[in-house]
């Protein structure tokens, strides 16, 4: 059994001319924002990723193919689709398998990215352990993915619907290195602060770019959450959110949301409750991240090989 990637034409071209490439995950796009501004913000992404040097490679699995780099127009068909799959590490063979189509994950754009040789990733925020796991049970695969893929990762912390501090812990049982960038504290996604120190901190993309080459070098499997704070004026300060997160949960508890639906739920509960104001932080912060990772993947590419 063989299975091809799909090039975007522009992916296909930086790869020829050696262009630092950066992947996007579509699950942001498909179940993090609503229609039409999820596809406004899939191209203001993809266009802060080429000012900045690099090539925007956005993942997901079209009619069986997997797919580095969407055309403009399959961009917006996906962004419009209502009911696409979500997919997971766990969903990824049989979708392609059965020719069907879907978003990716954290998860899976990693596993799909290293594949097509692609080392580093900017989302929004990925995927943790939900308050309550410990009935639940609802760790997500993410964290899983990165102690196994070695993909550097650029998110703003974990999403704040998550238990930031056994996310933490999940990830430093898995090896995963936390990096925080140039600042100690760990962030908060829509907060540039969450009161927990990350258990590691670098100040420049150069350092992040080494890290990740260093790791490779020692044969170590695995990724880098690299989390990078939401710029101070798009911020929504965690106190303000508290409540609105444990309304969105506590509604999710009542109506029986669990498993892949939960996090879209919370989300666009969020969205509503805060009259669009997190979905504006939402977009600052991926664009931000989409920024940063471009730099670390022109470093990236600027160091010899090993
Ligand atoms: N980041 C965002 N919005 C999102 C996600 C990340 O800003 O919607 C998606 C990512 O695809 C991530 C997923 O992998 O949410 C986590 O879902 P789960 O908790 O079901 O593993
Ligand atoms: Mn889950």
């Amino acid at each position: 059994m063989t299975f091809t990637h799909h090039y975007s034409a522009e992916v296909a071209a930086a790869r020829e001319a050696g262009t630092a490439i950066v992947a996007l995950e579509s699950t942001i796009i498909t179940h993090g924002m609503p229609y039409p501004q999820n596809v406004d913000t899939a191209r203001l992404v993809e266009d802060d990723i080429r000012k900045a040097g690099a090539c925007p490679a956005t993942i997901a699995v079209l009619d069986g193919q997997l797919c580095v780099g969407l055309e403009p127009e399959t961009l917006d068909k996906l962004g419009a689709a209502k009911g696409v799959a979500k997919l997971s590490r766990a969903d990824l063979a049989v979708c392609l398998a059965m020719g069907g189509t879907g978003a990716t994950t954290v998860a899976a754009t990693m596993i799909a990215a290293h594949l097509a040789g692609i080392g580093v990733f900017a989302t929004g925020g990925i995927g943790g352990v939900h308050k309550g796991a410990e009935t639940s049970f609802d760790i997500s695969a993410d964290l899983h993915e990165l102690a196994q893929t070695p993909v550097t990762v650029v998110a703003a912390g974990a999403k704040a619907i998550l238990d930031l501090p056994k996310t933490l812990e999940v990830l430093e049982t898995l090896g995963v290195p936390v990096i925080a960038y140039g600042q100690d504290d760990f962030p908060a996604f829509w907060s540039r602060a969450s009161s927990l120190a990350a258990p590691l901190r670098l100040d420049t993309a150069a350092d992040i770019a080494r890290a990740h080459a260093m790791r490779g070098a020692l044969g170590l499997p695995g990724g880098q959450l690299v989390a990078n704070p939401i710029p101070e004026e798009d911020e929504i300060p965690l106190p303000e959110l508290e409540p609105i997160i444990a309304a969105a949960q506590s509604a999710a508890d009542t109506q029986g949301i669990r498993g892949k639906a939960l996090t879209p739920f919370l989300l666009s509960r969020i969205f509503d409750t805060t009259e669009g104001r997190s979905l504006t932080a939402n977009i600052a912060l991926v664009r931000n991240n989409a920024r940063l990772a471009a730099r670390i993947a022109r470093e990236l590419s600027a160091l010899p090989e090993t």
